[in-house]
Protein backbone atom coordinates (compact mmCIF):
# COMPACT_ATOMS: atom_id res chain seq x y z
CA UNK A 1 0.00 0.00 0.00
CA UNK A 2 1.06 3.47 -0.77
CA UNK A 3 2.23 5.31 2.63
CA UNK A 4 -0.14 8.23 3.68
CA UNK A 5 0.99 11.23 5.35
CA UNK A 6 0.42 10.94 8.81
CA UNK A 7 2.21 13.50 10.67
CA UNK A 8 3.41 17.25 9.31
CA UNK A 9 6.01 19.29 11.50
CA UNK A 10 6.86 22.88 10.84
CA UNK A 11 9.51 24.23 12.55
CA UNK A 12 10.68 28.02 12.32
CA UNK A 13 14.72 28.47 13.19
CA UNK A 14 17.10 30.59 13.48
CA UNK A 15 20.99 30.59 12.52
CA UNK A 16 23.43 33.35 13.11
CA UNK A 17 24.82 35.51 10.11
CA UNK A 18 26.99 37.92 9.50
CA UNK A 19 26.66 41.91 9.41
CA UNK A 20 26.06 41.64 5.34
CA UNK A 21 25.69 44.40 3.64
CA UNK A 22 22.90 45.25 0.79
CA UNK A 23 20.34 47.26 -0.94
CA UNK A 24 17.95 46.51 2.22
CA UNK A 25 20.37 47.51 5.05
CA UNK A 26 22.40 44.95 6.57
CA UNK A 27 21.75 41.64 7.99
CA UNK A 28 20.63 40.87 11.38
CA UNK A 29 22.72 38.47 13.62
CA UNK A 30 19.97 36.11 13.25
CA UNK A 31 18.30 34.74 10.25
CA UNK A 32 15.35 32.61 9.81
CA UNK A 33 13.73 29.68 8.01
CA UNK A 34 11.21 27.50 8.15
CA UNK A 35 11.31 23.65 8.01
CA UNK A 36 8.76 21.22 7.21
CA UNK A 37 9.13 17.65 8.15
CA UNK A 38 6.38 15.06 7.07
CA UNK A 39 6.62 11.39 8.53
CA UNK A 40 4.43 9.02 6.18
CA UNK A 41 2.55 5.95 7.29
CA UNK A 42 5.85 3.80 6.24
CA UNK A 43 8.29 5.33 8.99
CA UNK A 44 10.03 7.82 6.42
CA UNK A 45 10.67 11.53 7.20
CA UNK A 46 10.38 14.19 4.29
CA UNK A 47 12.02 17.52 5.02
CA UNK A 48 12.05 20.93 3.00
CA UNK A 49 13.27 24.22 3.84
CA UNK A 50 12.30 27.80 2.88
CA UNK A 51 12.40 31.68 4.06
CA UNK A 52 11.45 32.38 7.56
CA UNK A 53 8.91 34.65 9.43
CA UNK A 54 5.76 33.93 11.34
CA UNK A 55 3.74 34.57 8.30
CA UNK A 56 4.38 31.63 6.35
CA UNK A 57 4.50 29.54 9.81
CA UNK A 58 0.96 29.80 9.97
CA UNK A 59 0.32 29.54 6.65
CA UNK A 60 1.79 26.20 6.54
CA UNK A 61 0.28 25.01 9.88
CA UNK A 62 -3.00 26.22 8.52
CA UNK A 63 -2.51 23.71 5.32
CA UNK A 64 -1.70 20.68 7.91
CA UNK A 65 -5.53 19.40 7.04
CA UNK A 66 -4.75 19.63 3.03
CA UNK A 67 -1.40 17.06 3.85
CA UNK A 68 -2.42 14.63 6.88
CA UNK A 69 -3.69 11.81 5.24
CA UNK A 70 -2.95 12.27 1.59
CA UNK A 71 -1.49 8.98 -0.05
CA UNK A 72 2.24 10.15 -1.73
CA UNK A 73 1.31 9.82 -4.62
CA UNK A 74 -0.94 12.67 -4.87
CA UNK A 75 1.15 15.48 -3.68
CA UNK A 76 0.43 17.59 -6.58
CA UNK A 77 -3.25 18.20 -5.01
CA UNK A 78 -2.15 19.66 -2.30
CA UNK A 79 -0.17 21.94 -3.50
CA UNK A 80 -2.84 22.70 -5.78
CA UNK A 81 -4.73 22.82 -2.31
CA UNK A 82 -2.05 25.33 -0.81
CA UNK A 83 -2.44 27.53 -3.63
CA UNK A 84 -5.70 27.80 -3.67
CA UNK A 85 -5.99 29.02 -0.47
CA UNK A 86 -3.29 30.97 -0.10
CA UNK A 87 -2.20 32.27 -3.52
CA UNK A 88 -4.52 35.78 -2.86
CA UNK A 89 -1.73 36.52 0.03
CA UNK A 90 1.03 36.87 -2.86
CA UNK A 91 -0.98 39.23 -5.15
CA UNK A 92 1.13 41.94 -4.96
CA UNK A 93 4.32 40.39 -6.02
CA UNK A 94 7.71 39.73 -4.75
CA UNK A 95 7.55 43.25 -3.36
CA UNK A 96 10.44 45.83 -3.51
CA UNK A 97 13.13 44.50 -0.94
CA UNK A 98 16.16 42.55 -2.28
CA UNK A 99 14.19 39.57 -0.72
CA UNK A 100 11.07 38.18 -1.63
CA UNK A 101 8.09 38.86 0.17
CA UNK A 102 5.43 36.56 -0.79
CA UNK A 103 4.77 33.83 1.57
CA UNK A 104 2.36 31.32 -0.40
CA UNK A 105 4.49 30.23 -2.90
CA UNK A 106 6.90 29.42 -0.07
CA UNK A 107 4.54 27.35 1.84
CA UNK A 108 4.21 25.35 -1.60
CA UNK A 109 7.55 24.45 -1.76
CA UNK A 110 7.90 23.67 1.56
CA UNK A 111 5.47 20.87 1.72
CA UNK A 112 6.18 20.47 -2.07
CA UNK A 113 9.52 19.00 -1.06
CA UNK A 114 9.32 17.29 1.98
CA UNK A 115 6.75 14.85 -0.37
CA UNK A 116 9.00 14.71 -2.97
CA UNK A 117 12.08 13.50 -0.30
CA UNK A 118 9.28 11.26 0.84
CA UNK A 119 8.20 9.74 -2.33
CA UNK A 120 12.38 9.35 -3.56
CA UNK A 121 12.82 7.62 -0.57
CA UNK A 122 10.31 5.22 -1.40
CA UNK A 123 10.90 5.15 -5.10
CA UNK A 124 14.33 4.84 -4.12
CA UNK A 125 15.74 7.36 -6.25
CA UNK A 126 16.95 11.01 -5.50
CA UNK A 127 14.57 13.94 -6.04
CA UNK A 128 15.73 15.08 -9.36
CA UNK A 129 15.19 11.81 -10.57
CA UNK A 130 11.50 12.65 -10.01
CA UNK A 131 12.04 16.71 -11.51
CA UNK A 132 11.01 17.72 -15.09
CA UNK A 133 13.02 15.04 -17.55
CA UNK A 134 15.43 13.54 -14.42
CA UNK A 135 19.00 13.80 -13.34
CA UNK A 136 20.47 15.67 -16.06
CA UNK A 137 24.28 16.42 -14.58
CA UNK A 138 25.15 14.97 -10.79
CA UNK A 139 28.27 17.97 -10.67
CA UNK A 140 26.72 21.09 -9.97
CA UNK A 141 28.79 24.03 -10.24
CA UNK A 142 28.50 26.78 -7.51
CA UNK A 143 29.31 30.65 -7.07
CA UNK A 144 31.57 32.19 -4.47
CA UNK A 145 28.76 34.82 -3.07
CA UNK A 146 30.57 37.68 -1.92
CA UNK A 147 29.22 40.73 0.51
CA UNK A 148 30.08 43.83 1.94
CA UNK A 149 30.41 43.61 5.83
CA UNK A 150 29.49 46.32 8.18
CA UNK A 151 31.63 46.74 10.94
CA UNK A 152 29.72 44.66 13.91
CA UNK A 153 31.29 46.18 16.69
CA UNK A 154 29.00 49.77 16.00
CA UNK A 155 26.24 47.97 17.06
CA UNK A 156 25.43 46.39 20.53
CA UNK A 157 23.96 43.45 18.29
CA UNK A 158 24.91 39.99 19.20
CA UNK A 159 26.86 39.02 15.96
CA UNK A 160 29.51 36.25 15.51
CA UNK A 161 32.98 37.01 16.18
CA UNK A 162 35.63 36.16 13.71
CA UNK A 163 38.44 36.66 15.71
CA UNK A 164 40.27 33.30 16.84
CA UNK A 165 39.16 30.99 14.12
CA UNK A 166 41.99 29.58 12.26
CA UNK A 167 40.51 29.22 8.74
CA UNK A 168 40.62 31.90 6.83
CA UNK A 169 37.40 32.29 5.96
CA UNK A 170 35.92 31.36 9.29
CA UNK A 171 37.70 34.38 10.54
CA UNK A 172 36.87 37.13 7.81
CA UNK A 173 33.69 36.09 7.23
CA UNK A 174 32.63 37.70 10.45
CA UNK A 175 34.73 40.74 10.11
CA UNK A 176 34.20 44.32 8.04
CA UNK A 177 34.97 43.97 4.38
CA UNK A 178 34.16 47.81 3.50
CA UNK A 179 36.85 48.23 0.50
CA UNK A 180 37.93 46.62 -2.53
CA UNK A 181 41.03 44.85 -1.34
CA UNK A 182 39.11 43.72 1.71
CA UNK A 183 36.33 41.89 -0.25
CA UNK A 184 39.56 40.60 -2.59
CA UNK A 185 40.84 39.00 0.88
CA UNK A 186 37.22 37.54 1.40
CA UNK A 187 37.07 36.05 -2.21
CA UNK A 188 40.67 34.78 -1.57
CA UNK A 189 39.73 33.01 1.68
CA UNK A 190 36.97 31.56 -0.06
CA UNK A 191 38.51 30.07 -3.18
CA UNK A 192 40.89 28.48 -0.71
CA UNK A 193 38.35 26.83 1.12
CA UNK A 194 35.67 26.12 -1.95
CA UNK A 195 37.92 26.64 -5.09
CA UNK A 196 35.29 28.79 -6.68
CA UNK A 197 35.36 29.78 -10.51
CA UNK A 198 32.56 32.13 -10.19
CA UNK A 199 32.09 34.88 -7.55
CA UNK A 200 29.43 37.27 -7.38
CA UNK A 201 29.31 40.42 -5.79
CA UNK A 202 25.84 42.04 -3.74
CA UNK A 203 26.41 45.11 -4.82
CA UNK A 204 23.45 48.36 -4.01
CA UNK A 205 26.04 49.36 -1.14
CA UNK A 206 27.99 51.69 -2.15
CA UNK A 207 28.46 54.22 -5.09
CA UNK A 208 28.46 52.77 -8.64
CA UNK A 209 32.23 53.74 -8.95
CA UNK A 210 33.31 52.00 -5.49
CA UNK A 211 31.41 48.82 -6.49
CA UNK A 212 33.04 49.31 -10.12
CA UNK A 213 36.38 49.43 -8.56
CA UNK A 214 35.53 46.34 -6.36
CA UNK A 215 34.90 44.30 -9.54
CA UNK A 216 37.95 45.53 -11.32
CA UNK A 217 40.39 44.27 -8.09
CA UNK A 218 38.58 40.89 -7.89
CA UNK A 219 39.58 41.05 -11.69
CA UNK A 220 42.68 41.67 -11.00
CA UNK A 221 43.24 38.71 -8.35
CA UNK A 222 41.06 36.71 -10.33
CA UNK A 223 41.58 37.18 -13.99
CA UNK A 224 39.98 33.88 -14.99
CA UNK A 225 36.79 34.00 -12.95
CA UNK A 226 33.74 34.64 -14.40
CA UNK A 227 32.37 37.78 -12.30
CA UNK A 228 28.61 38.98 -11.52
CA UNK A 229 27.90 42.17 -9.74
CA UNK A 230 24.77 42.72 -7.85
CA UNK A 231 23.19 46.15 -7.06
CA UNK A 232 19.21 44.93 -6.97
CA UNK A 233 18.13 47.17 -9.56
CA UNK A 234 19.13 50.34 -7.62
CA UNK A 235 21.18 51.83 -10.59
CA UNK A 236 19.21 53.82 -13.61
CA UNK A 237 19.27 52.61 -16.71
CA UNK A 238 21.70 55.55 -18.07
CA UNK A 239 24.01 54.22 -14.91
CA UNK A 240 23.67 50.97 -15.49
CA UNK A 241 25.05 51.09 -18.84
CA UNK A 242 27.76 53.38 -18.11
CA UNK A 243 28.84 51.38 -15.20
CA UNK A 244 28.44 48.63 -17.37
CA UNK A 245 30.96 49.56 -20.33
CA UNK A 246 33.60 50.58 -18.03
CA UNK A 247 33.61 46.85 -16.84
CA UNK A 248 33.38 45.52 -20.75
CA UNK A 249 35.60 41.76 -21.01
CA UNK A 250 35.61 42.05 -17.03
CA UNK A 251 32.21 41.11 -15.97
CA UNK A 252 30.99 37.62 -17.69
CA UNK A 253 27.15 39.06 -16.54
CA UNK A 254 25.14 41.22 -14.54
CA UNK A 255 22.28 41.02 -12.19
CA UNK A 256 19.43 43.51 -11.99
CA UNK A 257 21.61 46.49 -12.92
CA UNK A 258 18.76 48.40 -13.24
CA UNK A 259 14.40 48.35 -12.61
CA UNK A 260 11.35 50.25 -13.74
CA UNK A 261 11.66 54.34 -14.23
CA UNK A 262 9.99 56.64 -16.23
CA UNK A 263 6.63 54.95 -16.41
CA UNK A 264 8.63 51.64 -17.79
CA UNK A 265 9.06 48.25 -16.62
CA UNK A 266 11.84 46.85 -14.78
CA UNK A 267 11.43 44.36 -17.67
CA UNK A 268 11.26 46.85 -20.36
CA UNK A 269 14.15 48.77 -18.87
CA UNK A 270 16.46 45.58 -18.85
CA UNK A 271 15.63 44.85 -22.67
CA UNK A 272 17.03 48.06 -23.60
CA UNK A 273 19.80 47.46 -21.44
CA UNK A 274 20.40 44.06 -22.90
CA UNK A 275 20.23 45.94 -26.31
CA UNK A 276 22.29 48.38 -25.63
CA UNK A 277 25.24 46.49 -23.51
CA UNK A 278 25.17 43.35 -25.34
CA UNK A 279 25.88 41.83 -21.80
CA UNK A 280 23.86 39.04 -20.46
CA UNK A 281 21.33 40.36 -17.68
CA UNK A 282 20.47 37.79 -14.56
CA UNK A 283 17.26 38.61 -12.73
CA UNK A 284 15.43 37.27 -9.17
CA UNK A 285 13.57 40.50 -9.11
CA UNK A 286 11.52 41.13 -12.77
CA UNK A 287 10.92 37.19 -13.95
CA UNK A 288 9.63 35.68 -10.82
CA UNK A 289 6.94 33.95 -12.44
CA UNK A 290 5.09 32.88 -15.10
CA UNK A 291 3.40 35.76 -16.01
CA UNK A 292 6.31 38.10 -15.34
CA UNK A 293 7.99 35.40 -17.75
CA UNK A 294 5.90 35.60 -20.92
CA UNK A 295 6.09 39.02 -20.84
CA UNK A 296 10.07 38.89 -20.00
CA UNK A 297 10.26 36.45 -22.96
CA UNK A 298 8.24 38.64 -25.31
CA UNK A 299 10.56 41.61 -24.42
CA UNK A 300 13.93 39.75 -24.95
CA UNK A 301 14.60 41.01 -21.41
CA UNK A 302 16.39 37.91 -19.09
CA UNK A 303 18.96 36.40 -20.78
CA UNK A 304 19.01 34.47 -16.75
CA UNK A 305 16.42 33.76 -15.01
CA UNK A 306 17.36 32.79 -11.50
CA UNK A 307 14.93 29.78 -10.94
CA UNK A 308 15.13 29.49 -7.62
CA UNK A 309 13.16 26.71 -6.27
CA UNK A 310 11.91 28.44 -3.30
CA UNK A 311 9.89 31.06 -5.02
CA UNK A 312 9.24 28.57 -8.26
CA UNK A 313 8.61 25.59 -6.42
CA UNK A 314 10.94 22.70 -7.06
CA UNK A 315 8.93 21.58 -10.17
CA UNK A 316 8.57 25.62 -11.60
CA UNK A 317 12.12 26.01 -11.23
CA UNK A 318 13.03 22.92 -13.87
CA UNK A 319 10.35 23.66 -15.91
CA UNK A 320 11.87 27.49 -15.95
CA UNK A 321 15.16 25.35 -17.46
CA UNK A 322 12.97 24.21 -20.04
CA UNK A 323 12.30 27.16 -21.11
CA UNK A 324 15.41 28.68 -21.23
CA UNK A 325 16.94 25.29 -22.89
CA UNK A 326 13.34 26.58 -25.73
CA UNK A 327 14.29 29.93 -25.97
CA UNK A 328 18.30 29.94 -25.86
CA UNK A 329 18.45 31.44 -22.50
CA UNK A 330 20.49 30.25 -19.61
CA UNK A 331 19.21 29.16 -16.28
CA UNK A 332 20.29 29.59 -12.83
CA UNK A 333 19.44 29.53 -9.14
CA UNK A 334 19.01 32.44 -6.84
CA UNK A 335 19.62 32.50 -2.93
CA UNK A 336 19.05 33.77 0.48
CA UNK A 337 20.42 32.74 3.86
CA UNK A 338 19.79 29.39 4.54
CA UNK A 339 20.65 25.84 6.06
CA UNK A 340 21.71 22.92 4.12
CA UNK A 341 18.29 21.54 3.45
CA UNK A 342 17.55 24.64 0.97
CA UNK A 343 21.47 23.59 -0.55
CA UNK A 344 19.93 19.95 -1.06
CA UNK A 345 16.68 21.70 -2.77
CA UNK A 346 18.72 23.67 -4.92
CA UNK A 347 21.49 20.98 -5.76
CA UNK A 348 18.75 18.52 -6.85
CA UNK A 349 16.54 21.60 -9.23
CA UNK A 350 20.38 22.14 -10.69
CA UNK A 351 21.04 18.57 -11.12
CA UNK A 352 16.98 18.40 -12.85
CA UNK A 353 17.36 21.49 -15.32
CA UNK A 354 17.88 20.76 -19.10
CA UNK A 355 20.36 22.65 -21.00
CA UNK A 356 23.07 25.49 -20.10
CA UNK A 357 23.02 25.94 -16.16
CA UNK A 358 25.07 29.00 -14.73
CA UNK A 359 27.03 28.40 -11.54
CA UNK A 360 24.16 28.49 -8.97
CA UNK A 361 24.05 30.60 -6.05
CA UNK A 362 23.98 29.70 -2.27
CA UNK A 363 24.73 31.56 0.73
CA UNK A 364 25.78 28.46 2.08
CA UNK A 365 29.17 29.55 3.07
CA UNK A 366 27.73 31.91 5.39
CA UNK A 367 25.84 29.38 7.50
CA UNK A 368 28.64 26.51 6.73
CA UNK A 369 28.95 24.42 10.04
CA UNK A 370 25.43 25.44 11.26
CA UNK A 371 24.05 22.63 9.42
CA UNK A 372 20.64 21.01 10.31
CA UNK A 373 21.31 17.34 8.63
CA UNK A 374 23.12 14.74 9.33
CA UNK A 375 25.17 14.67 5.84
CA UNK A 376 25.53 17.90 4.24
CA UNK A 377 26.55 18.68 0.88
CA UNK A 378 29.61 20.03 1.05
CA UNK A 379 30.88 22.23 -1.96
CA UNK A 380 34.60 20.93 -3.65
CA UNK A 381 36.39 22.78 -6.15
CA UNK A 382 33.31 25.28 -7.01
CA UNK A 383 30.95 22.07 -7.54
CA UNK A 384 28.95 20.05 -5.90
CA UNK A 385 28.04 16.59 -6.67
CA UNK A 386 24.97 14.40 -5.86
CA UNK A 387 25.84 11.58 -3.58
CA UNK A 388 26.04 8.10 -5.13
CA UNK A 389 23.07 6.03 -4.62
CA UNK A 390 22.02 8.26 -2.09
CA UNK A 391 17.41 8.06 -2.46
CA UNK A 392 15.37 11.64 -1.96
CA UNK A 393 17.15 14.78 -0.88
CA UNK A 394 20.20 12.90 0.26
CA UNK A 395 19.80 14.49 3.70
CA UNK A 396 19.05 13.24 6.98
CA UNK A 397 17.70 15.57 9.59
CA UNK A 398 19.46 16.02 12.89
CA UNK A 399 16.89 16.36 15.55
CA UNK A 400 19.47 17.62 17.84
CA UNK A 401 20.64 20.58 15.73
CA UNK A 402 16.90 21.49 14.79
CA UNK A 403 15.93 22.14 18.33
CA UNK A 404 18.81 24.26 18.85
CA UNK A 405 18.00 26.50 15.72
CA UNK A 406 14.43 26.18 17.17
CA UNK A 407 15.83 28.00 20.44
CA UNK A 408 17.66 30.61 18.82
CA UNK A 409 14.42 31.38 17.12
CA UNK A 410 12.48 31.46 20.29
CA UNK A 411 15.16 33.05 22.19
CA UNK A 412 15.39 35.68 20.04
CA UNK A 413 11.95 36.51 19.55
CA UNK A 414 12.88 36.40 15.49
CA UNK A 415 10.42 37.03 12.63
CA UNK A 416 10.53 37.88 8.49
CA UNK A 417 14.24 39.53 7.71
CA UNK A 418 14.41 43.03 9.07
CA UNK A 419 17.77 44.29 7.53
CA UNK A 420 16.47 48.38 8.35
CA UNK A 421 17.12 47.48 11.41
CA UNK A 422 21.33 46.81 12.15
CA UNK A 423 21.50 49.47 9.52
CA UNK A 424 19.96 52.20 11.50
CA UNK A 425 23.43 51.35 13.93
CA UNK A 426 24.85 52.51 11.22
CA UNK A 427 23.05 55.67 9.60
CA UNK A 428 20.28 57.00 12.25
CA UNK A 429 16.91 56.58 11.00
CA UNK A 430 18.13 55.12 8.01
CA UNK A 431 15.17 53.98 5.50
CA UNK A 432 15.12 51.70 2.80
CA UNK A 433 14.96 53.70 -0.85
CA UNK A 434 15.17 50.82 -3.59
CA UNK A 435 17.11 53.67 -5.54
CA UNK A 436 19.68 54.59 -3.21
CA UNK A 437 22.88 52.24 -2.35
CA UNK A 438 22.65 51.36 1.33
CA UNK A 439 25.65 53.24 2.33
CA UNK A 440 24.49 56.66 -0.19
CA UNK A 441 22.46 58.93 2.34
O1 LIG B 1 21.08 38.24 1.18
O2 LIG B 1 21.26 40.40 1.26
C1 LIG B 1 21.02 39.36 0.66
C2 LIG B 1 20.62 39.44 -0.78
O3 LIG B 1 20.44 40.78 -1.14
C3 LIG B 1 19.37 38.65 -1.05
O4 LIG B 1 18.32 39.06 -0.22
C4 LIG B 1 18.91 38.76 -2.49
O5 LIG B 1 17.62 38.25 -2.59
O6 LIG B 1 20.74 37.28 -3.06
C5 LIG B 1 19.66 37.95 -3.48
C6 LIG B 1 19.82 38.57 -4.84
O7 LIG B 1 20.45 37.97 -5.67
O8 LIG B 1 19.21 39.60 -5.12
MG1 LIG C 1 19.93 39.20 -7.29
Amino acid sequence: MVPIIEKMEVVPVAGRDSMLLNLSGAHEPFFTRNIVILTASNGEEGIGEVPGGKKITQILNESQDLVLGTPLGDYKKVIRGVKKRFSELDSKGRGLQTFDQRVCIHAQTAIETAFLDLLGKYLKVPVAALLGDGIQRKKIPVLGYLFYIGDRKKTDLPYVKGEGAEDSWERLRREPALTPAAVVRLAQAAYERYGFTTFKLKGGVFNGETEVATIKALHQAFPMAKLDLDPNGSWSLKQAIRYTKSLKGILHYIEDPCGAEDGFSGREILAEFQRQTHVPVATNMVDTNWRQMAHSLTLGAVSIPLADPHFWTMEGSVEVAKICQAFSLNWGIHSNNHFDISLAMAIHAAAAAPGEIYAIDTHWIWQDGQNLTKDSYQIKDGFISLKQDSVGLGVTIDRQKLIQAHRLYIQNTCDQRNDARPMQYLIPNWRFDPHRPALVR
